[in-house]
């Protein structure tokens, strides 16, 4: 099966409207078609509005880096799904170690915003991933497997299809110290195998599962060439925008 490619960028706290709009404008017109890789910017809440304005009409989409599991209400300081779905975002990621190790974010928060994003007509991209010590102890898959099926709970096979699954392990996330090539296949295929359990085979072809942590212009090509590799989540190496788009050369 033949699964569409999708690099993001997920630019975390990072940069002011004025220097993402210098961004968008660097790169808008000078990414793959859209028929060939999803081309996506994750950015904070605050930058989304003029950055969408501006790639109106190209091949770059966006998402949100984070959002809250109800639409409106009492919430001071949350984003609201629905106000990322009416702009227009087509992603929002989910359960990034950072919100669970920083912001709390459990695996039952996860679930509810996960129903909450989709519910809303939009994809999430949703992270999983291991802490060194739980690697060092050759639990890897087993943890792995547990946050994606708290994190999938009560979803359809449909839902699941459509998602998208980014697996970060997080010694490896702004350290350089990147998982090979061949970990990270192994560990995006008990992702993959997990969802095959959950929802059986046809859910699990179509479903993308991104790698992250580390990734950078030199070694994408080599993650993309893996059987269970079907994007990168890259964080340092998507903030300049060369760079970012050398992340896509692998394309051509
Ligand atoms: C992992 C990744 C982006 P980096 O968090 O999600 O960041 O590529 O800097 O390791």
């Amino acid at each position: 099966m033949s699964r569409k490619p999708i690099i993001a960028g997920n630019w975390k706290m990072n940069k002011t409207v004025s220097e993402a709009q210098a961004f968008v404008e660097a790169v808008k017109n000078n990414i793959p078609s859209k028929e060939l890789v999803d081309t996506v910017i994750a950015a904070p809440a605050l930058l989304l509005a003029p950055m969408n304005y501006l790639r109106q009409g190209t091949d770059l989409q966006l998402s949100a880096e984070n959002a809250y599991f109800e639409n409106a209400g009492a919430f001071t300081g949350e984003t609201s799904p629905a106000a990322i779905a009416d702009l227009g975002i087509e992603y929002i990621v989910i359960g990034h170690s950072e919100r669970r190790e920083y912001f709390h974010e459990t695996d039952e928060d996860i679930n509810k915003k996960a129903k909450a994003i989709i519910a809303n007509g939009v994809t999430p991209i949703v992270c999983c991933g291991e802490t060194l010590e739980t690697y060092e102890a050759g639990k890897t898959a087993e943890w792995v497997e547990g946050q994606i099926t708290a994190a999938l709970k009560d979803l359809t096979p449909e839902q699941v299809s459509n998602l998208v699954i980014a697996y970060e392990p997080i010694w490896a996330i702004g350290t350089g110290k990147s998982a090979d090539a061949n970990t990270a296949d192994e560990t995006c295929g008990v992702v993959r195998a997990t969802v095959e359990k959950l929802y059986g085979k046809n859910v699990s072809d179509a479903v993308r599962i991104q790698y992250g942590g580390s990734v950078k212009p030199e070694n994408v090509a080599e993650y993309m060439s893996k059987e269970n590799v079907d994007g990168a989540l890259v964080g340092g190496a998507a903030l300049e925008a060369e760079s970012f788009l050398a992340l896509l050369d692998f394309v051509k």
